[in-house]
């Protein structure tokens, strides 16, 4: 049957999800949206036939045409629709961040271990982009050999108004902390954050860029440029230094043109535009699984080892050096 699913928060991501299960996913319906604005809620069920606006979570689980969450509020609310959902046994995705902290990300991990049984995947949608994809696959056939370094380079073209020095890290390096477990299989056990002096562009008193190195238990070193209002447009790079080699992507150069003395392309704008791929392949990939009774992208676990390095990570910001990330020991649940 179609997945009723409630799409909770429709800022610009969670309008973006509710276009995409609308327009592009097949399997799966839009039959809630849920906003704190009510006019904004009624604004984007109006797009979709057969769609309910709601304002507080609760009553769209409670929904009999809900059969699926998909969290897009902003991180600190994370953590409470969560575990409604949990109390209907109710399959979701939740975008990253899981919760802003460690603790409350624990208290997530510890609920659905008492479900019994995994019910929550964490947006982490790079592992659904063509390009890390390639890279993944390239490092598990071996042939680069042992991966020593990974440089990250993450880079928009504007922060939005409400962005502060730590969501560089809990907001955007949370990205590169998930990118870096999941292409090395390791696990990241200490950050150091290195401040420059900021650009003029960036609004007063924003820590912007930042240069940050993660340590793994894997013995390697992975560090990520994360600088939020470069000016010029969305770029996201990473390349894995290896023993044999070395592998590259987000350059970007899907068409390269030449004009009057000039060669070059264009560049993505926003995340938006750069991964709509990639975010179209994990909702599809999450509605099947979903269908077929399964949980299959990142877990619990991952959104709670992102959130116990980055803490560490603004801690490091805040007090300088380096800090090292204690995780508890990973639940048999997460393999
Ligand atoms: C945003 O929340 C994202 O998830 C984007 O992927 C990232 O590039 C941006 O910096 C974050 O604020």
């Amino acid at each position: 049957a179609t997945l009723g699913v409630a799409v909770i928060g429709t800022g610009k991501m969670g309008a973006d999800h509710v276009r995409r299960i609308h327009e592009v996913v097949s399997g799966a319906r839009v039959s809630a949206v849920v906003d704190l604005d009510a006019e904004r809620a009624k604004q984007i069920a109006a797009r979709v036939e057969g769609c309910t606006a709601y304002t507080d979570p609760a009553s769209a689980m409670a929904a009999a045409d809900v059969d699926a969450v998909l969290i897009a509020s902003p991180g600190p609310a994370h953590e409470a629709a969560l575990l409604l959902a949990f109390e209907h046994d109710l399959p979701v995705l939740c975008e990253k961040p899981l919760t802003p902290d460690a603790a409350s990300a624990l208290r997530v991990v510890e609920a659905e271990q008492k479900l019994g049984h995994r019910r929550a995947q964490v947006g982490f949608m790079r592992r659904y982009d063509a390009e890390y994809m390639k890279l993944k696959s390239l490092l598990g056939t071996g042939q680069l050999g042992r991966p020593l370094m990974l440089h990250n380079r993450h880079r928009n073209a504007a922060s939005p108004p409400f962005f502060t020095s730590s969501m560089l890290i809990s907001d955007s390096v949370a990205h590169e902390t998930d990118v870096t477990r999941w292409l090395l299989g390791h696990e990241i056990t200490a950050v150091t954050v290195l401040r420059p002096t900021p650009t003029a562009n960036a609004p007063d008193d924003l820590q912007d860029p930042q240069f940050v190195v993660f340590e793994t238990d894997g013995g390697a070193l992975s560090d990520v440029e994360i600088f939020v209002n470069c000016g010029f447009g969305y770029q996201v790079q990473a390349e894995a230094v290896c023993e044999r080699g070395t592998a590259r992507i987000g350059d970007g150069h899907a068409m390269v043109t030449n004009m009057a003395g000039r060669w070059g392309g264009t560049i993505a704008q926003d995340f938006v535009e750069r991964f709509a791929d990639a975010y179209d392949r994990e909702v599809q990939a999450w509605v099947d699984a979903t269908r077929r009774g399964e949980v299959t992208g990142p877990s619990v676990w991952d959104g709670y080892a992102a959130a116990a390095v980055c803490e560490a990570g603004v801690r490091s910001l805040n007090e300088g050096g380096r800090v090292p990330v204690e995780l508890v020991e990973r639940p048999g649940l997460y393999g």
